[in-house]
């Protein structure tokens, strides 16, 4: 499928998609929220992908919401309803990436605002360029965080500082970020997507079903108390137990060798 507003990019098992509106510093209108919906559809499906990488065109990653597009429906007292907005758009958007059975690295090449801060934190892994920034934008322009904000931010670097976040609005670098443990590195701006498509690339490699069943335990376990988590983690194990790649994992160990992982 062509896109109008992604660049969709495939190789060695790693799926590249880039937010593509540059010179909106890839502000995301309907467009470009339903093709991103298909995009993570298709890399579920696809057997040959086993990592995604997210990242953005130009000298930002996304600044979130469109405002033009926004502006252009309330002009002339017309009327938007945010909440069937976000219920048709973001919402599943977030939940397909949580959701996704593979591993989903953002590569933060620029400012990541509003909505664009939300995808970032709904990836698996977060490497940001040296150059990257980071806004809870929403209260700048009177709206509460949404994407996931509210759930991510706080549990990635607490409640006093999420609150700080979202009450200024105030930018941060990808320093800040990594210091804040908002993100996992920060590299040089040159070495970004070289950087990216090693760690992609060794994902690509891995036992692709487990990291879904991991995914799938943490996002469980966040609101979950210790004895349903236990419980969750016996049924996740119990799947990977059956996996062809923990059987080849186990032959490699015992083999003294590299293990071969298929992704079954
Ligand atoms: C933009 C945008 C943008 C359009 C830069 N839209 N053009 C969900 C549901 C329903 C409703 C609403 O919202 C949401 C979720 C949300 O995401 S709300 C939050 C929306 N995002 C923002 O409020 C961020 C707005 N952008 C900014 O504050 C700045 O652009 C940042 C801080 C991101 C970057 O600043 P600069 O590096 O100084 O760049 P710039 O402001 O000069 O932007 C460059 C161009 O991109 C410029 O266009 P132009 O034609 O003048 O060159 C901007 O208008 C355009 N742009 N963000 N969100």
């Amino acid at each position: 499928m062509a896109y109008e507003t992604l660049l969709y990019a495939k190789e060695d098992g790693v799926l590249t998609i880039t937010l593509n509106r540059p010179d909106k510093l890839n502000a995301a209108n309907d467009t470009m929220l339903n093709e991103l919906q298909e995009a993570f559809k298709q890399a579920g499906r696809d057997e040959e992908v086993r990592a995604v990488i997210l990242t953005g065109a130009g000298r930002g990653f996304c600044a979130g919401q469109d405002l033009a597009s926004v502006e252009e429906r309330l002009h002339g007292g017309g009327r938007m309803d945010y909440g069937a907005h976000l219920r048709h758009t973001y919402n599943p958007l977030i939940l397909r990436i949580r959701r996704l059975p593979k591993p989903v690295i953002a590569a933060v090449n620029g400012v990541a605002a509003g909505a664009g801060m939300s995808l970032v934190m709904a990836c698996d892994l977060r490497v940001a360029a040296e150059s990257a920034s980071f806004l809870q934008a929403f209260v700048r322009v009177g709206l509460v965080p949404d994407s996931g904000s509210t759930w991510m931010l706080p549990r990635l670097i607490g409640m006093a500082r999420a609150t700080e976040l979202m009450l200024t609005g105030r930018r941060i670098s990808a320093q800040e970020a990594l210091d804040w443990g908002l993100i996992n590195k920060v590299v040089p701006d040159n070495a970004l997507m070289e950087e990216v498509n090693t760690l992609a690339g060794e994902l690509a490699k891995a036992p692709t079903k487990v990291i879904g069943y991991i995914k799938r335990a943490l996002d469980f376990a966040a609101t979950r108390p210790l004895d349903e988590a236990l419980e969750y983690e016996a049924d996740m194990q119990e799947l990977a137990g059956r996996t062809e790649d923990h059987l080849e994992g186990l032959r490699a160990f015992l083999e003294k060798r590299p293990p071969t992982y298929r992704g079954r």
